[in-house]
């Protein structure tokens, strides 16, 4: 997979993009990201990317014929790619539309700064438009590195095999239950004593209660999405009474 980033802050997404899983999603060739200043595609002398907004307005807005010159520029490579821009307009994005993007073979990636960008670039040049969520951020930089982060994770091959997209917990729909590792107690609070027993099926049904009830507790609009088991439910119905008598 191929994605590109296009930016006026190219050290900005450079950093990140060379640590951890992407990093060595990189390294082993398993994605190629390029990473290319807009400003380079300015063509007056003071290679400027923003102007005046036509009938007057506070701040400025991105010029087209630079963020015209880059998209172009990465239109011409084989496959051409679904081009992207990140702004507060676009669909919220989410798991669902992480795997759609993680089945392309190349994306752009046009990170948004200044107010906006020009009208006729979302028209003519962009494919689709995505925002991270409703918040104000000051460009698309960031959540570009947010939508990188979610999809290259999903390409084949870049996650090994003790990590793996099945057990997501936005895959089964429902929160993770609590983890523990060693120390046995810390700070003087055990370990749950089911985690130690070694049997397999209660630790496995622990856990499935667990996330049915963080899910509950915290997020019980994930839970009106999914169709439960009879067996969950019964998990669920006990984890409450238990909670209540706590
Ligand atoms: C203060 C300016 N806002 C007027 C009400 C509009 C505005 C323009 C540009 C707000 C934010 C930005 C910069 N943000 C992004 O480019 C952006 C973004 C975001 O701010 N939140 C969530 N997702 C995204 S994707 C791109």
């Amino acid at each position: 997979m191929i994605i590109d980033i296009l930016t006026i802050f190219p050290d900005m997404v450079a950093g990140p993009l060379r640590e951890s899983i992407v990093g060595k999603a990189i390294d082993r060739r398993l994605v190629e990201v390029r990473v290319f200043n807009i400003r380079e595609f300015a063509t007056d002398s003071h290679r400027t990317t923003d102007d005046r907004p036509f009938g007057g307005g506070s701040g400025m807005v991105m010029k087209p014929e630079p963020l015209a010159a880059a998209i172009r520029c990465v239109r011409a490579r084989t496959p051409p790619p679904v081009v992207v821009l990140l702004s507060p307009q676009g669909r919220v994005f989410n798991q669902e539309l992480a795997w759609e993007l993680s089945r392309q073979q190349h994306l752009c990636l046009v990170c948004g700064r200044y107010e906006g960008i020009d009208e006729r670039i979302r028209h003519y040049h962009v494919d689709d438009e995505i925002s991270i969520g409703d918040y104000v951020l000051t460009g698309g930089e960031l959540p570009a590195l947010v939508v990188l982060d979610a999809v290259v994770r999903l390409v084949s091959g870049v996650l090994g095999s003790s990590q793996s997209v099945e057990e997501d917990s936005f895959a089964s729909g429902l929160l993770e239950y609590p983890h523990y590792t060693r120390p046995e107690i810390f700070e003087g609070h055990r370990t749950p004593e089911v985690l130690l027993s070694g049997n397999h099926g209660a630790i496995r049904r622990w856990r499935r209660q667990q996330s049915l009830l963080r899910t509950w507790q915290r997020r019980r609009d994930l839970l009106e999405q999914i169709e439960l088991s009879s067996e969950d439910r019964e998990l669920l119905t006990e984890a409450i009474q238990e909670e209540a008598e706590n």
